[in-house]
């Protein structure tokens, strides 16, 4: 394999999995603020490829209370899911750009048709372990990771064919702090290790990633890192649909990418939730840009 290993990034302009319009333009934001650059400064070969996923006609009445906007986040899903399938078979780094995080419902089905013991780090304010049943909003972002783990609509557990596609001890939540009583039950059944704000506050960031990284990639063939930018504090990251207060401060979140890169375990990655309409500043747009960099290897020396 080629090193540094090329990146395909992967832009996904959707946002009918929140509640909130605005991050259909993050992937666009994050390009704006910077990134092929960044990527060339590292010596990085990039392409940009596109899922082929179009607008949804306004005529998708597909949509339920308890799952939202269903037939276009699981037409969205279906096209993400083959395109990162593709890039996956082809050995370079699938980076995809969301997006709401319901974007990862494809990521992962498309990466685990070639990774079947894939660990993911799921880094969030939330644990996004909502099934229909349980969501107190419908919204489908809030149930990203719970398909992946086999839990929810047929329709979104079973995309690629099988099901579950991750195991829940190589799943590894990091930054919660909102959590819904059905998410909580969820972690504690399937046993998932979970990394709260209130245990980064007492180990400290540092031992908290070397825990995770060590889960997340024992007896695994490779590992997702699914960064929700609403897991940074509001102050750095004001820019995204759902903020909740207590969040990492900037080298908390740098030095968690730090330390995935100098583990090498890292074989894909998604980066979502930015919301350019909520941040006039770009701010969370650039935040992501340098998180990207830590993760493919910026150094401060
Ligand atoms: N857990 C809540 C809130 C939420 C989840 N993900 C985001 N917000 N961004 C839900 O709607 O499932
Ligand atoms: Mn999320
Ligand atoms: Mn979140």
């Amino acid at each position: 394999m080629q090193d540094p290993q090329p990146v395909t990034i992967l832009p996904i302009p959707f946002d009918w999995g929140a509640s909130k319009r605005g991050a259909d333009s993050g992937a666009a934001a994050i390009l704006q603020s910077g990134l092929t650059n960044k990527l060339q400064l590292l010596g990085r070969e990039y392409e940009i490829r596109s899922t082929g996923y179009l607008p949804p006609p306004a005529s998708d009445r597909r949509t339920l209370d308890r799952m939202k906007h269903w037939g276009r986040v699981l037409a969205m899903s279906e096209a993400v899911a083959r395109e990162t399938a593709i890039i996956s078979g082809q050995h370079t780094f699938p980076l995809a750009l969301g997006g709401d995080h319901s974007i990862a419902i494809g990521t992962i089905a498309g990466i685990t048709q070639h990774k079947q013991r894939l660990g993911v780090i799921w880094i969030d304010a939330h644990a996004d372990l909502n099934t229909p049943a349980t969501s107190p909003s419908g919204n489908i972002h809030g149930m990203a990771l719970a398909a992946g783990l086999g839990l929810g609509d047929t329709r979104f557990t079973s995309l690629n064919g099988k099901q579950p596609k991750l195991q829940p001890q190589r799943v590894v939540l990091v930054g919660v702090r909102e959590l819904d009583e059905g998410e909580k039950q969820i972690i504690r059944e399937q046993h998932i290790t979970c990394f709260t704000m209130h245990d980064i506050d007492r180990l400290g960031m540092s031992r908290v990633m070397e825990e995770a990284i060590g889960i997340a990639s024992h007896e695994s063939d490779g590992v997702h890192v699914s960064f929700d930018i609403d897991s940074v504090d509001p102050r750095e990251a004001p820019g995204t649909g759902t903020p909740v207060r207590g969040g990492l401060n900037y080298r908390e979140a740098h030095l968690a990418m730090e330390m995935l890169y100098n583990a090498r375990t890292v074989t894909s990655a998604d980066f979502v939730e930015v919301n350019p309409l909520l941040d006039n500043s770009h701010l969370t747009a650039k935040l992501s840009v340098e998180l990207i960099a830590s993760l493919l290897g910026e150094q401060i020396l």
